[in-house]
């Protein structure tokens, strides 16, 4: 950027007292304003539109990006030729010339991909003690139907949040097995603790696939409605109600999977966070098949 046209731009505004107004979040508010009247010139299409006739207009709107641009890097002290110049030499690195692609097509598949990633949350399996998790809004509790409290997770779960807790889940009326139920975290390192009774596995022929799957539903359905992007399950039912690791961790993906591909952009996060070592190959297994 010429020196001359960031004074030009930095003398109109002071000329006239505007400094005042141009603090950077608002600047970013008007760069984006701007940019979008750029996009507004396409009608917002992502088609290739052919665009001779709205040169007058994309001149005009791309000045006032740029203007904008100027100031904000006067409010945030940035030298703009200087962040460009990092800028691009971080995305030499990153697309390197052999390797980036050529075609319009490949750059619209690149663009797919990334939209996507952006929608799909990371689902993955972690070895370790749920209530020691702190990067997550939720845990959940492998619970019973009466929801005041139990061993395994559960118990932990409660020892670790404190009576509070248990006092709240007085209040609910228990929990139908297969659905869920939300309650604050208290001591824990988490926002909120869903409750969900797992199904106990009598031999699977009394719904129990079914079953699980719904309580993976029902948890995932009370964290959108709560605005809970990241949420870490235990094994559902996998300890004392004795449903099969290996079909648990599968019911439990692919209903994971299946929510966040109908609920696109709704959750950042889905782990599942275990105990032992066996639980953890089977729920990786599980995880790295249906990737
Ligand atoms: N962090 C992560 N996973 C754990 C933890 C922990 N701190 N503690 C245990 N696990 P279970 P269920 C694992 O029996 O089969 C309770 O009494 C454990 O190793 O807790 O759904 C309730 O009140 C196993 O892999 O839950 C119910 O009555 C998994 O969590 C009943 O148990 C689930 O084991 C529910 O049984």
């Amino acid at each position: 950027m010429k020196q001359e046209t960031i004074d030009q731009v930095l003398k109109f505004r002071d000329d006239r007292n505007w400094r005042q107004f141009h603090n950077p979040k608002d600047l970013a508010i008007s760069i984006s304003l701007e940019a979008s009247e750029l996009l507004e010139i396409f009608q917002w299409s992502a088609e290739d539109v052919r665009c001779e006739d709205k040169m007058d207009r994309i001149r005009e709107e791309l000045a006032d990006v740029l203007n904008y641009c100027i100031l904000m890097a006067d409010a945030c002290g940035l030298d703009l030729d200087e962040i460009i110049q990092e800028k691009v030499r971080k995305n030499a690195e990153k697309y390197p010339v052999d390797q980036a692609f050529g075609s319009k097509e490949k750059y619209t598949e690149l663009k797919a991909a990334k939209r996507k990633e952006k929608e799909t949350p990371v689902i993955r399996a972690v070895r370790g003690d749920i209530t020691k998790i702190n990067d997550v809004d939720a845990i959940v509790n492998a619970a019973n139907t009466t929801l005041l409290g139990g061993g395994g997770v559960d118990g932990a779960i409660h020892r670790a949040a404190g009576p509070d807790l248990l006092k709240e889940c007085r209040t609910l009326g228990g929990c139908e097995t297969g659905k869920a139920k939300i309650t604050g975290a208290y001591n824990l390192p988490c926002r909120y603790v869903i409750h969900t009774p797992g199904p106990i596995w009598r031999g699977g022929r009394q719904g129990e696939r079914e079953l699980l799957a719904s309580c993976y539903r029902s948890c995932l359905e009370l964290a959108v409605e709560n605005g809970i992007r990241k949420i870490a399950f235990p094994s559902i039912s996998t300890g004392v109600y004795h449903f099969p690791v290996k079909e648990a961790a599968d019911i439990a993906v692919q209903t994971a999977r299946r929510f966040a591909a109908e609920h696109p952009g709704s959750l950042d996060l889905v782990e599942w966070v275990l105990f032992d070592d066996h639980t953890m190959q089977v729920y990786t297994e599980a995880v790295n098949a249906s990737d």
